[in-house]
C-alpha cells in the first residue's frame, strides 16, 4: 500500500467529473487500498478518488471514533434524501477551512463494495454528511461551493498565497 498525494483546491484537477467504474479489477482494489491508507494517515473521515488525481467514481469513508468501520463506494447513487441539516464541514483539499454547509439529514444510496457488490445503505448524522460530501467530489463539486462567493473567493486567495509560500 502507498500514500497518495491530496490535491488542493483551487486545483482544476479536482473540478472534473469522474468516470464510472467498469469492473472492479485488482488496479481498483490497490486505488481503494491506497485511499484508504491516505484517508488514515492524513488523518481524514472520507476521501474521493478524485482528491488523488484518480478519475473513478470510488470513495472511502470511516466515521467511526476507533477507526473500525471502513466503508467503500464505488459508482455510488442517492436513491431518496430527507430532512435538512446543518453542519460544520471540512475538507483534505482545502485545509484549514471549516464552514456551516446544509444538507439533507438522511440519504439512501445504492453502491457496489470492493468486492463489486451491489449494497444499499442508509444513513443519518456525520455518516450521511460525509457520504454527501464524498459524492459531490465525484461530479467536481466542493463544500466551498456552497458558500457565499465572498467566502470562496477569501479562501482560494488565502490557499493560492499559501502554495505560493510552499
Ligand atoms: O476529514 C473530513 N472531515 C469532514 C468533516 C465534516 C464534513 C465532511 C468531512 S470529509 C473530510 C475529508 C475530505 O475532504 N473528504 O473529501
Ligand atoms: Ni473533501
Amino acid at each position: 500500500m502507498s500514500r497518495l498525494d491530496i490535491l488542493h483546491f483551487p486545483d482544476s484537477r479536482l473540478r472534473r467529473r469522474c468516470k464510472p467504474v467498469g469492473t472492479v479489477d485488482d488496479k481498483v482494489k490497490r486505488l481503494i487500498d491506497d485511499m484508504f491508507e491516505t484517508m488514515y494517515e492524513a488523518p481524514g473521515i472520507g476521501l474521493s478518488a478524485p482528491q488523488v488525481n484518480a478519475d473513478a467514481r470510488v470513495v472511502t469513508i470511516d466515521v467511526s471514533k476507533d477507526r473500525s468501520a471502513p466503508l467503500c463506494l464505488i459508482n455510488p447513487e442517492i436513491l431518496a434524501t430527507d430532512g435538512e441539516a446543518e453542519t460544520e464541514e471540512g475538507c483534505l483539499s482545502v485545509p484549514g477551512v471549516f464552514e456551516l454547509v446544509k444538507r439533507p439529514e438522511r440519504v439512501r444510496v445504492r453502491a457496489l463494495d470492493r468486492d463489486g457488490r451491489s449494497r444499499e445503505i442508509e444513513a443519518e448524522g456525520l455518516l450521511a454528511v460525509c457520504i454527501q460530501h464524498e459524492m459531490d467530489h465525484l461530479d467536481g463539486q466542493l463544500f466551498v461551493d456552497y458558500l457565499s462567493r465572498l467566502k470562496r473567493e477569501r479562501i482560494r486567495k488565502k490557499a493560492e498565497k499559501a502554495q505560493r509560500h510552499a
